[in-house]
């Protein structure tokens, strides 16, 4: 079996599928294409031109959780997610949560860090983010280094490469992070120690460094 993907380090909706990939031990396996959305080739594999986009055997797959889902159909073991109903309800739900209540307020930030925010506007997407982060917080469980269920899953592939930025950006902006949600605080410190997760947030780590350093010359 032979995967490309499409990606760069610095997205948490590439991490993502890298993270699918990781967890599916087939990262051995995969050509790693680097590459930032909205490009004309991105345009010739799929109309969204947006990363990540997994080839895998000439079928051509963009949309960071269909990834997942796809490898997960792919290959079962080990699964991600839960074995019961309301596990993997649970762990849907989270990712769906990162995608519609949080995922969104990432861009005015990445764009913001280059272009400058005005107070206002800073406090405008930072309440939007807490709004979005607290909506995870109401399903997370206290001492759980997982989001949903006993192992990893399709929720901390989605929630903790977004989760990994909010200090990062908190730190940036001058704002507190996770001024409301205890457990997304919690959470991120658990998970960001978890195999193949810290993989994940190192990358990110070294690719944020190099955008902060870029940004200031
Ligand atoms: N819903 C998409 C969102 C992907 C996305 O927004 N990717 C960004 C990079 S983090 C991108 O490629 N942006 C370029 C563009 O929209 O032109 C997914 O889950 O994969």
């Amino acid at each position: 079996m032979t995967f490309k993907l499409h990606t760069t380090d610095l997205s948490p909706f590439g991490q993502r599928a890298k993270l699918a990939l990781r967890a599916k031990n087939l990262l051995g396996e995969t050509e790693l294409v680097d590459t930032f959305g909205g490009t004309d080739a991105l345009e010739a594999l799929a109309p969204m031109r947006q990363i990540p986009i997994l080839e895998h055997d000439g079928f051509i797959l963009p949309e960071s959780q269909t990834i997942v889902d796809y490898l997960d159909d792919l290959i079962p073991a080990p699964a991600l997610l839960p074995d019961t109903a309301t596990g993997r309800a649970t762990a849907r739900l989270l990712a769906r949560i990162a995608d519609l209540y949080i995922a969104p307020h990432f861009l005015a930030l990445i764009v913001g860090m280059r272009e400058g925010l005005r107070v206002d506007q800073i406090v405008v997407v930072f309440n939007a983010l807490n709004e979005g982060l607290g909506f995870a917080e109401h399903y997370l469980r206290p001492d759980q280094p997982y989001a949903a269920g006993n192992g990893l899953s399709v929720a901390d592939l989605a929630l903790a490469p977004f989760l990994f930025f909010v200090p990062h950006f908190a730190d940036f902006y001058g704002v507190r992070a996770f001024p409301n949600t205890p457990k997304c605080a919690a959470y991120l410190r658990a998970i960001g120690k978890a195999d193949p997760i810290d993989k994940a947030f190192a990358e990110m780590e070294t690719a944020y460094k190099a955008r902060k350093a870029m940004l200031k010359n």
